[in-house]
């Protein structure tokens, strides 16, 4: 365990339970062998990326508490509309680790198709919608699913994610505003992890806290640390049942610390300085987990090596799995564009 993480403010397990619900120590235990899956697929992407066997990979390392408390939180029949790196809540949400393999590999089972994007997984069975690219798209894209909802009256919520950098885009003014209008049943979940690629959020906005934001549309605002799995899902779990009973969206900022590069294609050697790397450790989500569960006696010792164990097993068989698996045919190209395939729809033959 690291001596120098900064402890979860919690002394007991009622507080567990005051954040968690009934389930309490389980579902804590249950959240911290999640966010053990998020750190160890970082790790195996990024080497994989390395070793030139995946293309790209966007890690998520520092996320893991808000991933995790999303997937947690969120109701089966909500949808979820992530920004760059919410991966992992699809995977908690039965998403298979396997299928996920397929898409990081763009073969043949990649439920893509082999067409998006490298790290953007689309996940239709459990409504997680494939991962824009272009930033803060998603964020019209989600409050037009949350105005579809009310409209069908249906019963579900949208859990629309995006980053500090996001808060920029002009998706994001008409996004929280279109929404504040019609007080529609929708989350706006702000992962601000401090960075967009090299720009620091201080030169993000003039505003010291983006949750401020959220008063010039007329939505409550809470600023949450993300880096705390239990303030998270209990942050989350309120703005959801906010929405779910017609009270209107609510924006969720998660301060969280970036771990990693912004991707497989940076160096944050070249940008990030001082003693952010000491800050960033320090509020390690998953060893802050970690330390709570040993403080309260809830882990035995040997648990979190035996999980990550198992963990490697899964991930390393995934791989396997995904590896054997050609690319794409060039027959499938069209799948799923056309209704009715027409000669004209159709790839060429080959000679
Ligand atoms: C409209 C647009 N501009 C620029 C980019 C290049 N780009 C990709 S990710 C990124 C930063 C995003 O930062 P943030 O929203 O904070 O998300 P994070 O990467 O930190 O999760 C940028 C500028 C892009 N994809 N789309
Ligand atoms: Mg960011």
């Amino acid at each position: 365990m690291n001596p120098t993480v900064v402890p979860l403010p919690y002394d007991d397990t009622a507080a567990v339970t005051a954040r968690l619900g009934s389930e309490g120590p389980a579902l804590l235990k249950r959240a911290y062998r999640w966010m053990l899956v998020g750190r160890t697929l970082d790790q195996r992407m990024l080497a994989l990326q390395r070793q030139g066997r995946i293309g790209f990979y966007g890690p998520a390392t520092g996320q893991e508490g808000v991933n995790v408390a999303a997937g947690l939180a969120a109701g089966p029949t909500d949808w979820i509309f992530p920004g760059l790196r919410e991966q992992l809540v699809a995977l908690v949400r039965g998403h298979g680790l396997t299928e996920y393999l397929h898409h990081l590999f763009a073969n043949g089972l990649d439920p893509a198709l082999g067409r998006q994007m490298p790290c953007h997984p689309t996940a239709r069975e459990v409504n997680y919608v494939s991962m824009s690219s272009v930033v803060g798209t998603q964020i019209t894209q989600a409050v037009g699913a949350a105005y579809a909802m009310r409209h069908r009256k249906d019963n579900a919520v949208t859990l629309g994610f995006f980053g500090d950098g996001a808060t920029s885009a002009n998706d994001f003014h008409a996004g929280l505003n279109f929404a504040g209008v019609f007080g529609l049943p929708i989350v706006f979940g702000l992962a601000n992890n401090q960075w967009a690629i090299s720009q620091p959020v201080e030169r993000q906005s003039g505003s010291p806290e983006l949750v401020a934001k959220a008063a010039a549309y007329g939505l409550p605002g809470v600023r949450v640390d993300g880096t705390d799995l239990l303030a998270s899902y209990a942050a989350l779990r309120e703005a959801l049942a906010t929405a779910r009973s017609g009270g209107g969206p609510t924006l969720v900022e998660f301060v969280t610390y970036r771990m990693t590069p912004h991707s497989s294609s940076d160096d944050p050697a070249r940008y990030q300085r001082g003693d952010w790397a000491d800050r960033a450790l320090a509020h390690d989500p998953l060893l802050r987990v970690e330390e709570l569960l040993h403080r309260l006696g809830l882990i035995e010792a040997g648990w979190t090596e035996r999980a990550r164990e198992e963990i490697d097993v899964e991930i390393r068989a995934a791989v396997v799995e995904a590896e054997k698996v050609g690319p794409p045919l060039p027959e499938t190209m069209t799948n799923g564009v056309f209704a009715n395939a027409s000669p004209s729809s159709s790839p060429p033959e080959r000679t």
